[in-house]
């Protein structure tokens, strides 16, 4: 037989994520937790639907007028009008004044990455600066999409807080008009935000050089369980009339993540740039993907935009943020969102898989809606060992 033409193909790491999730499925111990992926489970471990969600997909099935037409390439009009609105506020006025253009995605990924190259092709400065440590995925979609990354101080291992005057030092030295992404809440990994001073300081300092604010927003909702103060960060950019971009996620806080629903907002100074800016968003998403998927902006389009659906979903959304809170530790209980930077190390994490069936990310990271009170004891049992028997 002859060679493969590929037998030069190199075999690839698994993703730090997402490869836990595989690992995971091959373990046969019963005991076994998946911490990885941040995703919502139920108190036996199973992936959690919102009944909200299903009420909102039987409304879509229950209705035989619903075609499977393709949809534009900026995707389902209402579901982008109502998902700006959810980021920017009912009464923005940019909103109003039809600055702003919101296109539909491929969830947050698919955003961020749209976002990124249309930056790369039509902004001026081509630098974007990611937090560090940040998730793992932003460098390689902004990487690919053309832009060049960077990264600026934000977190402080000694006080496993925020290194606030690392950030504004970092910033302060940024080429005037760079690309700054920020986490708009609940900051992934580290769930370390800055306080509302400290967001004002960093506008101000972002506005008065010019750098250009690329939220990323996949918790909305998660850090403070109210999804207007979780976007106040974005509506403080908003509000002093400047330009921003946005990518939304709704993979988490409608536990919609396969479905992949996510959209991207460009805030303009005047409804003709963002008309402009719309049209070539829509020339990078054609040879991409070509248009985005029905189903998931379906079912978030229903939710939005029916009263009742709405009020269920803010509050079954808050009631899962409550369940499993583990440990006394101060930084657990201060770090916010869905994650819990441990602060164990990667032996330490490698022990408690090999020995306990915990799955995480190596540099420590929990994923706390994985956990159940059930779950807890174990994972309790685990890093004790951890802790007491690996350096
Ligand atoms: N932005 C941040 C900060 C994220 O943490 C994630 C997902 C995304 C964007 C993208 O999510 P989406 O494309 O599914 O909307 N982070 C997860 C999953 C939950 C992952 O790595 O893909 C995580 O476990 O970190």
């Amino acid at each position: 037989m002859a060679d493969s033409v590929f037998a030069n193909v190199v075999r690839a790491p698994e993703d730090p994520i997402l490869g836990v999730t595989v690992a995971y499925n091959k373990d046969q111990s019963p005991v076994k937790l998946n911490l990885g992926v941040g995703a919502y489970r139920t108190e036996e471990g199973k992936p959690l639907v919102l009944n909200v969600v299903r009420k909102a997909e039987q409304l879509l099935v229950n209705d035989p007028s619903r075609v499977k037409e393709y949809l534009p390439i900026t995707g389902l009009a209402d579901f982008n009008k109502l998902s700006a609105k959810l980021i920017l506020g009912a009464n923005s006025p940019a909103i109003q004044e039809n600055r702003v253009t919101t296109v539909q995605c491929l969830s947050g990924t698919g955003s961020l990455r749209v976002g990124g190259e249309f930056l790369a092709k039509h902004y001026h400065e081509k630098t974007i600066y990611i937090p560090l440590p940040t998730w793992g995925n932003h460098p390689k979609i902004f990487t690919l999409a053309g832009l060049s990354v960077k990264t600026y101080r934000y977190y402080d291992p000694n006080t496993r807080g925020l290194d606030f005057s690392g950030l504004l030092e970092d910033l302060g030295n940024a080429p005037s008009g760079a690309i700054v992404l920020l986490h708009a809440c609940a900051h992934n990994p580290t769930g370390v935000d800055p306080t509302s001073d400290q967001w004002e300081q960093i506008r101000q300092l972002m506005r008065s050089k010019g750098l250009l604010p690329f939220f990323d927003s996949a918790y909305q909702g998660f850090a403070s369980g109210n999804l207007d103060s979780d976007a106040g960060s974005v509506r403080m950019f908003v509000a002093d009339g400047g330009e921003c971009v946005a990518a939304q996620s709704y993979a988490k806080n409608m536990g919609l993540y396969g479905e992949r629903v996510g959209a991207l907002s460009i805030v303009c100074k005047s409804a003709d740039v963002a008309a402009r800016v719309e049209s070539q968003l829509k020339l990078v998403i054609r040879p991409m993907y070509s248009n985005p998927p029905l189903h998931g902006a379906s079912i978030v389009a229903n939710i939005l935009k029916d009263g009742e659906l709405y009020t269920e979903w803010t509050i079954e959304h808050f009631i899962y943020l409550l369940t499993g809170t583990p440990g006394d530790w101060s930084h657990i209980v201060k770090q916010i969102g869905m994650f819990t930077f441990t602060g164990l190390n990667t032996n330490q994490v490698a022990f408690m898989t090999k020995e306990y069936h915990v799955y995480m990310t190596s540099d420590g990271r929990i994923s706390m809606a994985g956990l159940s009170l059930k779950t807890i004891p174990h994972l309790a049992d685990a890093i004790h060992a951890a802790v007491t028997n690996v350096v």
